[in-house]
């Protein structure tokens, strides 16, 4: 059997962007609780908040999402004696979705009282392992994934010197593959995802220096395929989230114009949905997750009538501006 390994686009006419229709998508999903899908995703709810309020975020249309519900959701998740959020009330907490939690609270401007962001400081800091890596919660193994996740956290809420940012700067940096990538563990083949966190890892803690950039742009750039479409490893087929987890790492090293930014652009508009939100591919079902990352993506590309993204978290530029991350990213001296 002949592998496929990418899409045709060539019967594809140019689409439109419909940010009317998207925002109604994202707006409705969620509405229905008692909805197949939604139940179903009940383990990764927290970054599912996440996903929907940023891509409305991104479009303009946050206050269509119901701010009080939200944030009383995101309180409602954080384990009292651990300090760590879940995905859903009663849920183990994780890394992951306390990322996703802080995420939300930022787009919205809210703090966690001092308590408990002492709480999830603490949290956070228990995760820290001898080698300087992170594991996700209590049971997980170290990965890089969850060395972003950590300082992204921390980042957030301005305590970054609160972990050894040296000795995980390290445990990140023995990820470097040979072709510039970066994978899970020492060792561990380059992917796109984890290239997303540990290039999100050195811009959070200000040494993109330790990144050799020609190289890894050059394997970056090479996801591209002829439909356009970026994939997340070779011989796979494209996909819609790749687009971003690609091109943000490509805008942190400052590389974006390395792809073929029209032919992208293309295979990310092919990819709506006429009854809103973006799949994976041309043709498959629409969820949240690719229709935020269709959205960031094109909003990294110049989509004028989108928010500026920030390549790094994933969240409106003008959210992390506000912030003012830089002057309290590292006082090492
Ligand atoms: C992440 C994970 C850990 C730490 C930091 C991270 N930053 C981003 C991620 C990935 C996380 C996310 O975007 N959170 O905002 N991804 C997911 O939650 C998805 C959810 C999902 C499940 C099933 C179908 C669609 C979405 N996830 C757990 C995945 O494994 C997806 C699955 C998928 C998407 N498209 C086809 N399959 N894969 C994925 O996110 O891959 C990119 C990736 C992989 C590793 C690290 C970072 C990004
Ligand atoms: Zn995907």
């Amino acid at each position: 059997m002949a592998l496929k390994k990418d899409v045709d686009l060539n019967s594809v006419i140019a689409k439109p962007l419909t940010l009317k229709v998207h925002s109604d998508y994202i707006a409705a999903y969620g509405e229905n609780k008692e909805d197949y899908e939604y139940c179903m995703t009940e383990y990764l709810r927290m970054s599912g908040i996440y996903w929907g309020l940023t891509a409305m975020a991104l479009m303009g249309e946050l206050d269509r999402m119901n701010k009080d519900e939200v944030l009383q959701f995101v309180r409602s998740c954080q384990d009292p004696v651990s300090g760590g959020i879940s995905s859903s009330p009663g849920h183990d907490p994780h890394l992951l979705y306390t990322l996703s939690a802080l995420q939300i609270l930022s787009i919205y401007d809210e703090k966690l009282s001092d308590q408990e962001q002492d709480k999830v400081v603490n949290y956070i800091k228990s995760l820290q392992q001898p080698s300087g890596s992170f594991i996700g919660d209590k049971w997980g193994e170290e990965d890089t994934r969850f060395s972003f996740c950590a300082v992204a956290c921390l980042s957030l809420i301005g305590r970054l010197n609160d972990i050894d940012v040296e000795k995980a700067t390290e445990f990140v940096v023995s990820c470097m593959n040979f072709d510039g990538g970066f994978g899970s563990r020492p060792g561990s083949e380059s992917h796109a995802g984890l290239i997303y966190c540990c290039v999100g890892y050195f811009s959070v803690v200000g040494r993109l220096d330790l990144v050799d950039a020609d190289t890894l742009g050059w394997w970056l750039c090479e996801r591209q395929l002829p439909s356009g479409g970026l994939n997340g490893r070779p011989e796979k087929l494209p996909d819609v989230c790749y687009s971003w987890w690609v091109l943000a790492s490509l805008s942190m090293l400052g590389r974006l114009h390395w792809v073929d930014k029209q032919k992208l652009c293309t295979f990310i508009s092919a990819c709506q949905d006429s009854e809103g939100g973006f799949a994976d591919r041309p043709g498959n079902m629409p969820d949240p997750f690719h229709t935020l990352f269709g959205l960031a993506a094109l909003s990294l590309l110049g989509e004028s009538t989108l928010q500026v993204v920030d390549p790094t978290y994933c969240m409106p530029k003008s959210v992390i501006n506000k912030l003012r991350l830089s002057p309290q990213r590292l006082d090492v001296s």
